[in-house]
């Protein structure tokens, strides 16, 4: 009985999310899911993903992570089946890299890959072959005394080929054991004009945090996330341009507590546009 109404009623909150945009559908994959992933960034395949005429197949469609990140993608196109296969339709080595199978046509069934080898890999859907996503996989990293940081834009960012990129942010300093909450103070200046666009807190679980810069249109920045309810990417949206952002990163609390003297690290990264 519950589960039939719970089927009755995600169709319902679909069709009323669509229409606001299709980033808060991916923003409300764990809110409107409730759905616990361990996965570093979730990918959704869209409500209305098995129409050819639908503007997406996989959302985002293309995007830019470090290397050792684990991508989660999510059907969550009720009623459809649908897979998540490397490679280009009719390609010889397609599937050769990950292949999902047939995901099936329930709400929210999900398969993860962990992405360990740099390069671009394109992917689609053996079903619905007429959309061709990415994932673009770089192993530059900041290393610094208190920080290693997973740079998915490479050394220089080049906003106009990825529109978004993942920064893996893992602390020296503070023990990952998965559970212990570690809070990350986030802060990046433009660094042509030294103004703060953005400063934020942000909690794990007891793990890296993955953070994503969106290049978007409009003057406020904002945030949301993380992906998967408790777990998985933050984003950061904002009017990012070419230029040089410098980003500070904290660990400002650990297991609830604040830390009076947090180290902080401060890196560039340089941005451009082709
Ligand atoms: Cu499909």
């Amino acid at each position: 009985m519950v589960n039939n109404q719970i089927l009755l009623i995600l169709p319902i909150v679909l069709a009323l999310t669509i229409p606001i945009s299709t980033m808060e559908i991916f923003a409300q994959i764990g809110s409107t899911y409730g759905y616990g992933l361990d996965a570093d960034y979730g990918v959704s395949i869209v409500p209305g993903a098995s129409q050819q005429n639908n503007t997406y197949h996989f959302y985002p469609p293309r995007i830019a992570v470090p290397t050792d990140t684990t991508v989660a993608w999510l059907n969550q196109d009720v009623g459809q089946p649908h897979t998540v296969t490397s490679g280009q339709p009719g390609a010889a080595d397609s599937g050769s890299v990950f292949n999902s199978g047939i995901m099936p046509a329930f709400p929210v069934r999900s398969f993860e890959y962990t992405f360990s080898q740099s390069g671009d890999y394109l992917y689609y859907c053996i079903i619905h072959p007429w959309r061709v996503a990415s994932v673009s996989v770089n192993d530059a990293q900041f290393t610094g005394e208190s920080f290693d940081i997973g740079l998915g834009s490479g050394a220089t960012w080049d906003i106009s080929t990825n529109p978004r990129v993942l920064l893996d942010i893992t602390p020296k300093l503070a023990v990952l054991d998965g559970v212990t909450p570690i809070s990350y103070k986030v802060t990046i200046n433009n660094g042509e004009t030294n103004k703060t666009i953005f400063s934020n807190i942000f909690t794990t679980g007891g793990k890296s945090l993955p953070l994503e810069l969106v290049s978007g249109e409009g003057n406020e920045t904002r945030s949301y996330g993380p992906d998967f309810t408790t777990t998985g990417a933050y984003h950061v949206q904002s009017d990012f341009k070419k230029g040089t952002y410098s980003i500070s990163v904290a660990v400002v609390a650990y297991n609830d507590r604040p830390i009076e003297r947090p180290v902080v690290a401060t890196f560039n990264l340089p941005t451009t546009t082709s």
